[in-house]
């Protein structure tokens, strides 16, 4: 299963709205063929991994790191594909959130006389699919919130200076991060202050969103996100009191925009991140800044937050990674699943116990 998951996780960042599944063809101990589901309207990994192992298939094992899907949507139900080969014995790593699936392979795979074995490396399976999940369940993304600070939790100095806090290990991850979401969201200021190009370097055919907050309509047209090869996936979000004419100046560009909803301290994210899922954005990476981190955390819109803290202080007049007052009672808790040496840096994922 963890081959499946690694073939898995060439999908990441591709699939949506689709999962990233990973499969293998297995008979005694021996590789016959693996599969990975690169894009949704293509073929599943299952099928795949069949086609792989060819005549070898039957009488072996399959192991898949989500349970084979029962039902004709944009491509035919893995559970015949996988009678129809011969398969033995299926291994499943986890169950589709998908309602429409949600467990029933498991009957109609043990009625055509195959064996199968459910909850393998459940953990590190589900963590594949979380963002797929998570649209599946609430229909919206899920937001990991990225944050490089210095050890007193400074994303800058008192000037705006930033660059860099975090050493080349810590900026390597997070290209690592950027290849494995839909789309990349960064606060305004930070579009203004720093025109950053929001793209993975090596990109490695990755082109993940840019998701530009833009209220006002007043961002420089100059900018990257709205200038460079990639403007093509830059989604530009327009609040109500952005001019009239803010539509046609993107249009030529070839910019995406949407107008959405606000509310006298800022975009209704709220309202907003269900739209995104809509267009397929099903997980994305915000970098900053202090407000759009604060907004998001006291919505209860973050699902983790990858901290990079790196040993440098910059002292009380530095911007603040979470640019808000926040009471004792209601500050978000949070719990530590990973944590690591990168350099001279610290890197460690949490989870917000309440969301
Ligand atoms: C699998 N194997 O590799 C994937 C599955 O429209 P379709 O036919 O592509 O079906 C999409 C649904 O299939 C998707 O919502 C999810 O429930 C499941 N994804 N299932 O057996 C795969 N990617
Ligand atoms: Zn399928």
């Amino acid at each position: 299963m963890r081959l499946a998951v690694e073939e898995a996780r060439k999908g990441l960042g591709f699939t949506a709205p689709n999962p990233a599944v990973g499969a293998l063809v297995v008979k005694d101990d021996h590789l016959l063929g693996k599969g990975w589901h690169a894009k949704a309207g293509q073929p599943h990994a299952e099928p795949l991994a069949l086609r792989d192992a060819g005549e070898a298939a039957r009488g072996a094992d399959l192991h898949v790191t989500l349970e084979p899907c029962c039902t004709h949507g944009k491509t035919p139900p893995c559970t015949e594909a996988i009678k129809a080969a011969g398969i033995r014995r299926v291994f499943i790593g986890c169950t589709d959130p998908n309602p429409a699936h949600a467990g029933r392979a498991y009957a109609i795979l043990r009625e055509a006389g195959i064996e199968v074995f459910e909850e393998i490396l459940s953990g590190t399976c589900q963590e594949l699919l979380r963002a797929f999940a998570r649209v599946q369940r609430t229909g919206i993304p899920y937001v990991s919130l990225k944050l490089a600070t210095s050890l007193d939790g400074r994303i800058a100095d008192a000037a705006g200076t930033s660059r860099w806090i975090t050493g080349p290990e810590s900026r390597e991850r997070v290209q690592a991060f950027r290849r494995e979401v839909d789309a990349i969201l960064v606060g305004t200021e930070t579009l203004r202050r720093d025109n950053p190009s929001l793209q993975p370097r090596p990109a490695e055919g990755h082109r993940p969103w840019r998701i530009v907050p833009d209220r006002t309509g007043s961002l420089p047209l100059t900018l990257k996100v709205f200038s460079d090869e990639n403007r093509d996936r830059t989604l530009c979000l327009l609040g109500p009191e952005a001019p009239a004419d803010r539509e046609q100046a993107l249009d030529p560009a070839g910019v995406a925009w949407m107008r959405v909803p606000a509310g006298p301290e800022g975009l209704l994210w709220a309202e907003i991140l269900p739209e995104l899922a809509k267009r397929s954005m099903h997980h994305i990476l915000c970098e900053g800044g202090g407000k759009l981190s604060a907004d998001l955390l006291s919505l209860r819109l973050v699902q983790e937050i990858l901290w990079f803290q790196a040993p440098m202080l910059l002292g009380q007049g530095g911007r603040p990674a979470i640019a808000a007052d926040i009471l004792f009672a209601e500050a978000p808790r949070l719990r530590r699943t990973a944590f690591e040496a990168l350099g001279d840096d610290l890197f460690a994922r949490y989870l917000p116990t309440s969301s």
